[in-house]
């Protein structure tokens, strides 16, 4: 197994976001891969490898060229009105009836022009950490276009959650999303992207929404209460091209694996030649803002499971916040993937 690691995920480090009504320590924070690689380290996994930089045309093949100035330039013109000493937060945003056509000029509009929440702060070194977490996904994927069977992107800021032209969710460039066409772009006829975060990959469905090339399928807690709450409900199939499957609180190994086996019957049904895994270890049942119940063990049978499938494999590095147990989950998910 490759593992792709860049520690310039550091230079992603929000001060705070608002959480239940309060302001506190973000939970998505450089300790999540320290833990991680210091699991995959003592277990034997083999040591990452850098990315690669091939410019901004990964990113772009996903992302629409204004929303990547926009990442670029935000801290600097955020510092210019509010000075540095908070990270950038969107506070106003567009309703129904609101004027969608034009991108407001100050800061405030900017941010909330090209957001969906609050939660996701805008620092100093945002662009350079999320952009590294990109060339980490796509250098994954270069590992695996190589002949590689499976490459891990061991990379945050996470990314199912941005989409062509949005942030949120701690997410700014969908990195799931740029291995996915990356493989493509190498001649893969038809990808998959198989999304196992506790949240709905929002920005995965709207980024490929309507492509027969790129079947999109994500497992997550029902929008209907929980976040990102306006994406995620089992009508949206987007053509045929899509396959969403909420699940209530409290979902555990039992009707998880049911929901799974559903989920690989329809990507083999798909007949890809090539899997995007979006890993998001936020369904553990310790987990401090998520609600399912999935325990340290089961994460070597999803692992294995989705190993079976014995396609070539991109897995990207997504949500879980419960840091003593973030290795340990990972960790299982990698090993049980690579048994067979
Ligand atoms: C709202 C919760 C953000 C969810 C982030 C996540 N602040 N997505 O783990 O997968
Ligand atoms: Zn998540």
């Amino acid at each position: 197994m490759k593992i792709v690691y860049c520690p310039d995920h550091r230079l992603q480090h929000g001060r705070a976001e608002l959480a239940d009504g309060r302001l506190v320590p973000v939970f998505e924070h450089p300790g999540r891969l320290d833990a991680i690689l210091e699991a995959l380290h003592r277990r034997g996994f083999p040591e990452p490898v850098p990315p690669e930089d091939r410019g901004l045309a990964p990113i772009t093949a996903v992302h629409e060229p204004a929303y990547v100035e926009f990442l670029q330039r935000a801290w600097h013109d955020w510092v210019a009105v509010h000075g540095p000493d908070g990270d950038a937060l969107p506070l106003s945003w567009r309703a129904p009836g609101m004027r969608e056509d034009r991108e407001p000029e100050g800061i405030d509009g900017r941010l909330g022009y090209w957001s969906f929440d609050a939660g996701t702060p805008i620092t100093a070194g945002t662009w350079a950490a999320a952009s590294a977490a990109a060339r980490v996904a796509d250098t994954a994927r270069m590992q695996v276009s190589a002949g590689a069977r499976v490459a891990f992107a061991l990379a945050r800021p996470p990314g199912h959650h941005a989409g062509s032209r949005f942030y949120g969710g701690y997410c700014f460039l969908n990195g799931a999303a740029v291995a996915a066409q990356g493989f493509r772009d190498a001649g893969v006829a038809r990808v998959a992207v198989l999304d196992v975060d506790y949240h709905h990959g929002n920005g995965t469905q709207q980024i490929f929404a309507g492509r027969a090339d790129v079947f999109t399928v994500s497992l997550h807690a029902d929008p209907s209460f929980s976040f990102p709450f306006f994406l995620g409900h089992a009508d949206e199939t987007e053509g045929g091209t899509h396959m969403n499957i909420p699940l209530p609180r409290g979902t555990d190994w039992l009707s998880y694996s049911a929901a799974l086996e559903t989920a690989l019957a329809r990507i083999e049904r798909q007949d890809p030649g090539a899997l995007v895994v979006s890993l998001g270890v936020d369904t553990w049942e310790g987990d401090p803002i998520c609600s399912f119940a999935l325990k340290t063990t089961d994460y070597r049978r999803i692992g294995r499971r989705i190993g079976a499938l014995g396609l070539p494999t991109v897995i990207v590095m997504e949500g879980g916040y419960a840091v003593e147990s973030l290795g340990a989950n990972v960790a299982e998910f990698l090993e049980g993937f690579a048994e067979r």
